[in-house]
């Protein structure tokens, strides 16, 4: 389930279990129901990471575009999306899908906008200095077993792999495919040894160009009934 945005007078937006302002305590206004924010939140990933050409957006060589065009982007697909909603969605994304400039105090209003990761379009996003656990996660369908046995991750559409910090986030994109995803041990410590580069991407996600078979490391284990 995905929680309505409300918006506190004193500290601005804010999603919680609870709804209640995380600084405040405050019960604030809503400003979103779940479901409208589930769905700006998707069309403005799509735009950002799939189809910008189509939703009428120019991406920079980074992936920045300015928040303005998004903002009107999405607003001509739903009209009950002003600028407002749109920078709630983006400030409040639990995943950190989004990345803002910074704006005049440093506070994520600034004038661009762009897809922390996820990208099928071509942009190059520099790479960050955030620290990679030794373990990462990647949640699948059992039927990419086989193949990924034999080939590694790959990025498939996208333009990297995607890992996951937690076996719980990584069991949550693996639901997006299988009703009965399967959870695979990256071993990070030993790709980062051996060269491959592994980028923090969002609060969760680490992003690699792709990840050979050696680094898998539950491959075949008791809970894999492929073996
Ligand atoms: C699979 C979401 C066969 C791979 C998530 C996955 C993520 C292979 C599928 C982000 C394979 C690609 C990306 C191989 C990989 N043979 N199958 N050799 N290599 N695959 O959607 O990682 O919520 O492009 O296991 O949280 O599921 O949208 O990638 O099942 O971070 O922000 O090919 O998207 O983020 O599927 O998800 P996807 P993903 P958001």
């Amino acid at each position: 389930m995905t929680e309505p945005v409300r918006t506190c007078a004193d500290h601005g937006p804010f999603a919680t279990d609870d709804g209640t302002c995380p600084r405040c305590g405050g019960r604030g206004t809503e400003l979103l129901s779940g479901e409208r924010r589930r769905r700006l939140s998707k069309f403005a990933s799509g735009a950002l990471r799939h189809f910008p050409g189509d939703a009428g957006l120019e991406l920079d060589e980074r992936g920045w575009t300015p928040f303005e065009a998004l903002a009107a982007v999405v607003e001509r697909k739903y009209d009950w999306a002003g600028p407002d909603r749109i920078a709630a969605v983006i400030a409040t994304d639990p995943k950190g899908r989004f990345e803002r400039t910074g704006g005049a105090d440093g506070d994520g209003s600034g004038d661009r906008v762009r897809a922390a990761y996820g990208h099928s379009v071509d942009v190059d996003l520099e790479p960050t200095d955030a620290p990679v656990p030794d373990e990462l996660y990647h949640g699948t369908a059992p039927e990419n077993l086989a193949s990924i046995r034999e080939s590694g991750l790959q990025p498939m559409s996208r333009q990297h792999v995607h890992l996951s910090e937690s076996h719980g986030a990584a069991h949550r994109v693996g639901s997006r495919h299988a009703s009965d995803p399967v959870v695979l041990v990256v071993d990070a410590a030993g790709m980062l040894a051996d060269g491959h580069r592994i980028t923090k991407r969002g609060r969760e996600t680490y992003t690699a160009d792709r990840v050979p078979p050696a680094y898998l490391e539950k491959f075949g284990s008791s809970d894999d009934p492929r073996r």
